[in-house]
């Protein structure tokens, strides 16, 4: 089996995915789409700076939103159980080589920021300013109704290396896509939270982040996004979907920000708690794992990626091919 055993005492406890921040070229552009177009909640912003949050969401931001010259993503970050697991955390990185820096983060408590080994920036956090509940005040439902961000997703030149990493650091492989030639893994879901995935890795020039997805009520949620899109000069946004994964079952919608940030509106995975859960194997060429229906993806959806800061990706030696709308 091509995917390692789950390591089921990490080296310290992440419990899950928590923030992203995207670098945008024009702020209110942005909160046009996120805001008033997706639904999040702003809680804080001045002139540069939007943080949001979802439906659910407890925490103070979930996305953070930095006006910029680049469109580029500052950070992906997870929140971890308890103080002494940032230690643990900062010794995990130091001995590896990777960058340990401890930084100061508005709303947020002890902040270690660090590299995965192809530099993907990470930071990790115990505590972020609490908000009040808002998940029952219905009337400031908006958009798509987004409830809690559910997973990022990152294009990997070495998805085989990038999975013995995450592993090595406690996410665990649900579902992954082998490439029958040459054995190597060419995409895996990997969790902490008891969902399909907090991470994913799919193979292509790498590292970047392919998409940032929001968990959302219903697929009725999408269908009405989709309405509202398109009439509302959204409609070249609208990239792949809507339909029905194949890989962790879930209805799905790709839209892209104004910036081209790749955002996936997500309904309905299934729970993978168990800590002997099988992980579950699909061939590169079953045209079901990507879409339950059967239509591909389009080009762009293998292709286009936001770059992390402060690094040049590389491409994967990995060639082999999925399938490919015309
Ligand atoms: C797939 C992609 C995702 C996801 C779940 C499954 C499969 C695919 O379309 O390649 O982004 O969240």
């Amino acid at each position: 089996m091509p995917v390692p055993a789950p390591t089921l005492y990490p080296p310290f406890n992440i419990v899950r995915l928590s923030h992203v921040e995207y670098r945008v070229t024009d702020l209110a552009a942005s909160r046009a789409f996120y805001v008033d177009t997706l639904g999040l909640q702003v809680t804080t912003e001045d002139n540069d700076r939007i943080y949001l949050r979802a439906m659910e969401e407890r925490g103070h931001h979930c996305i953070v939103l930095v006006q910029a010259d680049v469109a580029e993503v500052g950070v992906l970050g997870f929140k971890l159980y308890d103080e002494p697991d940032l230690d643990r955390a900062a010794d995990f990185f130091a001995q590896r080589d990777l960058p340990v820096e401890w930084v100061e983060r508005p709303h947020m408590g002890r902040t270690l920021r660090t590299r995965d080994p192809w530099g993907i920036p990470l930071e990790f956090y115990v505590k972020m300013d609490r908000l009040e509940p808002i998940h029952q005040k219905y009337r400031l439902y908006n958009g798509v109704k987004p409830l809690r961000i559910d997973h990022f997703n990152m294009f990997s030149s070495d998805v085989d290396a990038s999975v013995a990493f995450y592993s090595e650091i406690g996410f665990r492989v649900t579902e992954y896509t082998e490439d029958d030639e040459s054995k190597r893994l060419w995409a895996a879901w990997m969790h902490r939270k008891g969902g399909v995935h907090d991470v994913a890795f799919t193979n292509g020039t790498g590292p970047r982040l392919h998409h940032t997805a929001f968990w959302v009520p219903t697929p009725l949620n999408i269908i009405d996004l989709l309405d509202l899109m398109s009439t509302t000069g959204y409609v070249a946004n609208i990239e792949r979907g809507p339909g029905r994964h194949g890989i962790s079952n879930a209805f799905f919608l790709y839209v892209r920000d104004p910036d081209g940030h790749r955002i996936e509106i997500y309904c309905s995975d299934y729970q993978t708690v168990d800590p002997d859960l099988e992980p579950i194997r699909w061939s590169l060429t079953d045209p079901q794992r990507q879409t339950l229906w059967g239509a591909p993806a389009p080009r762009s959806w293998f292709e286009e990626g936001s770059l992390f800061e402060g690094i040049t990706p590389k491409e994967s030696a990995l060639k082999a091919q999925p399938i490919i709308a015309p």
